[in-house]
């Protein structure tokens, strides 16, 4: 099932030849309209005429989360304000959010995109969707509501948060799809539980998740207790929002990059190299589609890897595998470097163990330390100390032998890490305070 069949079956020369037309036309929309391009091009003695064929984009310079920044609010638009109709900002960690703004054409585009990746999720007209993401600032709501209605699917509106209604909405309503991000479904399936809701008996057959870091492990969890296949869904604000990259429903292996819009590279985040196929490294992402605020070879810090095997559900666009992480939400533990998922996959593989986790980081006595805080089941909770103290031991070990990194782990009560209803927060690092 295609939204778009000609484009998201390009051959491969096609598509080519689409995208450096594309690049082109943008790079000579940025020099002429965004001052900070103009002067990143000419420090790099680089021209957009000097680009002629798609290597050629190599030889221009990186946009980093940085330069976005010190662009705050409006400094990189590339369009006047009579023509930008909506404005979107991710909240970072840090300091001020980042600031995006839209024009008619690029609502539209988007749209069209995130149509695009609903109905390679499998969702058609008459799915009801329910839309957990949230409504705001965040990209994650409005994004999906616009691709619902492009499609001409039935959207439910619901925002993130008020878990009981969420529930209740399922059951009445009848949702076949949810989308959210992957850590909320699993608390929506926790306090169904608490209600004595069966997944089982509801319509729900697909979820699109997404918008945080999810492993292997969490999909199986997630399917398991939703009663649902759950799909991987990638984006960010600074690119466009959710859509930018999608698993199909027929493959469900490596999310398609739709590279009619987005030119996608791998790049060794440290000495900035193009890497090959296969190779993992951090996403680098040109729009070249954008009006708004276009960006070239956007340093996204998501680390993944591309391929451009043939897909068998047909579409030609590469596919990145699934995000092993950032490289700035990377730990650093006494030398060793650990993402957060590796950890995940590694607890959600033992029994009795539950995918609600947090991890500590401190220094004592000039040396690292990690806590892994991971909540257990009910039964084993009330067991005696000795099993209690027996599964430490054994999640300790296995994240020593897998990842090389010493941690003490605590096993926790049911329900006591704090849920999210958007982007769950895993990772407390004590040192940089
Ligand atoms: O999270 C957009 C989005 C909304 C994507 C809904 C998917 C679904 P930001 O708030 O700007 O935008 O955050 C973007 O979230 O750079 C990744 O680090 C992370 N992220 C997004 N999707 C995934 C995913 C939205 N599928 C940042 N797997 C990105 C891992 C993801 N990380």
């Amino acid at each position: 099932m295609f939204f778009n069949e000609e484009f998201e079956t390009l051959p491969r020369p096609a598509l080519e030849a689409l995208q450096l037309k594309r690049l082109q036309a943008v790079l000579e929309r940025v020099y002429d309209n965004v001052p900070f391009y103009k002067a990143s091009f000419d420090k790099a003695a680089i021209r957009p005429g000097d680009v002629r064929s798609l290597d050629d984009l190599q030889r221009l310079p990186f946009t980093t989360k940085q330069d976005m920044r010190d662009s705050y609010p409006y400094a990189l638009f590339a369009a006047p304000m009579e023509e930008i109709v909506r404005i979107h900002a991710s909240s970072g960690t840090t300091g001020k959010p980042t600031v995006v703004g839209y024009t008619r054409k690029d609502i539209e585009t988007w749209s069209e995109l995130m149509a695009r990746t609903l109905v390679t999720a499998s969702v058609h007209t008459g799915d009801i969707i329910q839309n957990a993401y949230g409504y705001g600032l965040f990209t994650g709501g409005l994004g999906v509501h616009n691709g619902a209605e492009r499609l001409g699917a039935s959207v439910i509106p619901i925002s993130g948060g008020n878990t009981k209604r969420q529930i209740m909405i399922m059951q009445d309503f009848g949702s076949t799809v949810l989308t959210c991000t992957p850590s909320y479904s699993l608390f929506m399936a926790e306090e169904a539980k608490v209600e004595g809701v069966d997944f089982k008996k509801l319509k729900l057959r697909v979820g699109i998740f997404g918008a945080e870091p999810w492993s292997e492990a969490m999909r199986g969890e997630i399917e398991e207790k939703l009663n649902l296949v759950a799909l991987d869904i990638y984006g960010l604000s600074e690119i466009m929002g959710p859509g930018v990259a999608q698993e199909c429903f027929e493959g469900k292996c490596g999310l398609h990059i739709w590279e009619d819009h987005f030119i996608p590279e791998i790049i060794n985040p440290v000495t900035g190299q193009r890497l090959g196929e296969g190779e993992k490294g951090e996403l680098v992402v040109t729009t070249i589609t954008k009006q708004g605020i276009p960006l070239i070879r956007y340093r996204t810090r998501d680390i993944t890897s591309i391929t451009y095997e043939p897909c068998i559900c047909g579409r030609t666009h590469a596919r990145i595998a699934r995000m092993s992480g950032r490289s700035d939400d990377m730990l650093i533990i006494r030398g060793v470097n650990v993402f957060p998922s590796q950890i995940e996959s590694i607890l959600v593989g033992i029994e009795g163990v539950e995918p609600h986790y947090l991890l500590i980081v401190d220094r004592r006595d000039n040396l690292d330390t990690l806590e892994v805080q991971v909540e257990v089941d009910e039964q084993i909770f009330s067991d005696e100390v000795k099993v209690l103290q027996k599964l430490s031991r054994r999640i300790e070990k296995e994240i020593k032998d897998m990842l090389g990194v010493t941690c003490t782990a605590k096993l926790v009560e049911p329900k006591t890490i704090q849920r999210s209803e958007g982007k769950a927060k895993r990772v407390i690092d004590n040192r940089k305070l």
